[in-house]
């Protein structure tokens, strides 16, 4: 059966890894693309043993199987655009940029991981962090560092914003067509968009909460999502900034290190006052209720 239809809502492919605690990786990238309006399919790069503690390791989807993963999906639909994050080695990397040579994707943000803020184990090695500079970078719309990456790939330390701004000019001369340096790590949180022509800066008031897992990777698919809705790249990350903003102001604190976003927080409402418009279920007593202490 043929089911072929240009669906009314985009299909945004994220290749990343799997963090189990759901903060981080493919779980946040499917959150935040449904949230936005997209549909999220998923490659999975690696699956990591973390929980909101730390990576303790990661294990490597082997490389022809990511690629037998991502031909799989593009052979049944058609993604408008694509994030990649945690990318693991550089055969896995290598897969991805033949791929984005073959695939049109409208979109592609490139958030370069290379290790959780969380620290742990290394999300890439050093032969792909060299190879996402030489070849994936220039394949990207956007990329999408943060200050430890961005430092990483330009080889220069940065302690401010004027640093940051000199790493993006860097990363644009080294073939990247845009760059954000998210400078959510630093004292100001000032996120620094460089698009070959102009410098943006994306200030706003560093939200007090611990509770920042998997910030980076929501930014970056965020951008992704608003790319894909057809915003254009000022505006899509002025959007996900404050999304993320947002996000973290009700994030969760599920265990004992830094906690998720909340990526659903614009349809969480507050319960409805009990009252005598709630008809109890036939044969369900009120006081039988769970929670309804006598
Ligand atoms: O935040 C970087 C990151 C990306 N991808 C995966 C991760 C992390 C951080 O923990 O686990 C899978």
């Amino acid at each position: 059966m043929s089911n072929h239809i240009t669906p009314p809502f985009p299909i945004v492919l994220t290749i990343a890894g799997f963090d189990p605690s759901g903060g981080a990786g493919i779980a946040a990238d499917l959150k935040t693309f449904a949230t936005h309006n997209c549909y999220g399919v998923a490659a999975v790069t690696a699956l990591t043993v973390q929980s909101t503690q730390g990576v303790k390791s990661t294990h490597l989807t082997p490389a022809a199987t990511l690629r037998a993963q991502i031909e799989t999906l593009l052979e049944d639909c058609t993604p408008t655009a694509v994030k990649i994050g945690m990318l693991g080695t550089k055969a896995n990397a290598a897969v991805v940029a033949e791929i984005l040579d073959k695939a049109n994707f409208a979109h592609v943000v490139l958030d370069p991981v290379a290790r959780a803020q969380s620290g742990g184990a290394e999300l890439m090695d050093a032969a792909g962090l060299k190879f996402i500079r030489e070849e994936l970078m220039k394949r990207a719309t956007v990329v999408t560092p943060n200050i430890a990456e961005a430092e990483a790939l330009t080889g220069t330390e940065i302690k401010d914003v004027a640093g940051m701004e000199a790493a993006a000019r860097r990363l644009v001369e080294l073939g990247a067509r845009a760059v954000v340096v998210k400078g959510g790590h630093m004292e100001k949180a000032i996120d620094v968009l460089f698009d070959g022509s102009e410098v943006l800066h994306f200030g706003g008031d560093k939200v007090k909460s611990p509770n920042t897992h998997g910030s980076g990777c929501t930014f970056a698919s965020a951008i992704t999502a608003q790319l894909a809705t057809g915003r254009a790249l000022r505006e899509a990350v002025l959007l996900a900034k404050a999304y993320v903003v947002k996000a973290i102001e009700k994030s969760y604190a599920i265990g004992k290190g830094p906690g998720p976003l909340n990526h659903f927080y614009r349809f969480q409402q507050e319960p409805p006052a009990r009252g005598v418009h709630e008809v109890p279920q036939h044969g369900m007593h009120p006081a039988a209720e769970p929670g309804v202490r006598h």
